[in-house]
């Protein structure tokens, strides 16, 4: 139902209750016969709009469905979108999210930049608004929280792993995300940064997947035709092209996971597959399962109460000596 039309609701149902009790209007020193309007929301009376970037990998799927299935449990009238990977259809969703009169909003910005005007319009409406997962490169009063992983964090460990299974020297090919965006640009300057500490280790190229597998394995496989036996490792930003470029080594003769390393992020069930079929060397969590920390950050946000600017999730990284222990526990 209209949000608003839910509001008229309400009113009339309040208007109707005070002059059948004859009681004084809330907040008029009288003991009102019912809640005055201004009483905290409670899970089933909110309407969230969620601006979701598309299915692009295992990750974003299990991303969506805690989403989903925390709206559900929670009662809360939820409206989530699909941009297919594009920004303008996100700006469109955010748009009608703030024309339909939600409570909260919510976003993974698919890239870091361009959303300076659809956020200040936010503002404007009054409406909370939460960066759920990636970032957004805008001043900290055009959102209220973000709730996600650090991605240079993630960066830095994928690189000391990889130094590790390389015995501290060797060529690397990155496998990239999307162009762009925060765990794209967050992921790269923390390997980059940390592999400043490896002299004998280099970057052959660095090519974008766009955190898609068939894309993954595409990149992969004109990498091997330029170089390769040469390329000794890999760090794929994501589990999805990890798994696409296994493929395409395997395609191209050699043995993922023993003549190149790989190393991924996201820790998806199919990941712990790989590593125990020897093929993927570790895996950096980055957790999908935002869907309760988002629903409470959003009753908060639309009740007045405080919450931290960024909220990370507990991540872990995961090898290959413990995957088959951990596979069964896994929830993604
Ligand atoms: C990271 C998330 C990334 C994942 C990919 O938090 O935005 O997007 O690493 C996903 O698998 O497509």
């Amino acid at each position: 139902m209209n949000v608003l039309l839910r509001r008229l609701a309400v009113a009339l149902a309040l208007a109707w209750a005070l002059s059948a009790c004859g009681g004084a209007a809330p907040g008029a020193g009288g003991s009102a016969a019912v809640p005055s309007d201004a009483h905290s929301k409670t899970y089933p009376e909110l309407v969230v709009g969620f601006a979701q970037i598309g299915a692009e990998s295992e990750w974003r799927t299990a991303n969506t469905r805690s989403i989903q299935e925390t709206a559900n449990q929670l009662g809360v009238e939820l409206e989530l979108s699909d941009a297919q990977q594009q920004q303008g259809n996100q700006i469109k969703a955010i748009r009608s999210f703030i024309a339909q009169g939600v409570d909260v909003i919510g976003v993974s910005p698919v890239v870091e930049t361009g959303w300076d005007e659809v956020f200040a319009e936010v503002k404007q409406a009054g409406i909370p608004l939460i960066l759920l997962d990636r970032n957004a490169d805008v001043a900290a009063d055009l959102y209220s929280a973000r709730i996600g992983a650090d991605f240079v964090a993630e960066g830095r460990s994928a690189c000391v792993e990889l130094a590790k299974l390389l015995d501290n020297r060797g060529a690397i090919v990155v496998l990239e995300g999307t162009e762009g965006s925060a765990p794209m640009l967050g992921r790269g300057a923390g390997f980059a940064e940390c592999l400043g500490g490896y002299p004998d280790m280099r970057v052959l190229e660095r090519r974008s997947g766009d955190f898609i597998r068939a894309r993954g394995k595409e990149v992969m496989a004109g990498l091997l035709r330029e170089h390769g036996s040469a390329i000794e490792g890999v760090f794929a930003q994501n589990d999805d092209m990890a798994l696409g470029a296994i493929e395409a080594i395997e395609e191209y003769g050699l043995r993922p996971g023993v003549d190149i390393k790989i190393v991924s992020v996201d820790a998806v069930r199919a990941a712990f597959e790989a590593m125990i079929a020897g093929k993927l060397n570790v895996t950096i969590e980055c957790n999908p399962l935002l869907g309760p920390l988002f629903f409470e950050t959003a009753l908060k946000l639309a009740n007045g109460a405080p919450v931290e600017q960024w909220i990370k999730p507990a991540e872990g990284v995961y090898r290959q000596d413990t995957a088959a222990l951990e596979l069964p526990r896994r929830k993604y």
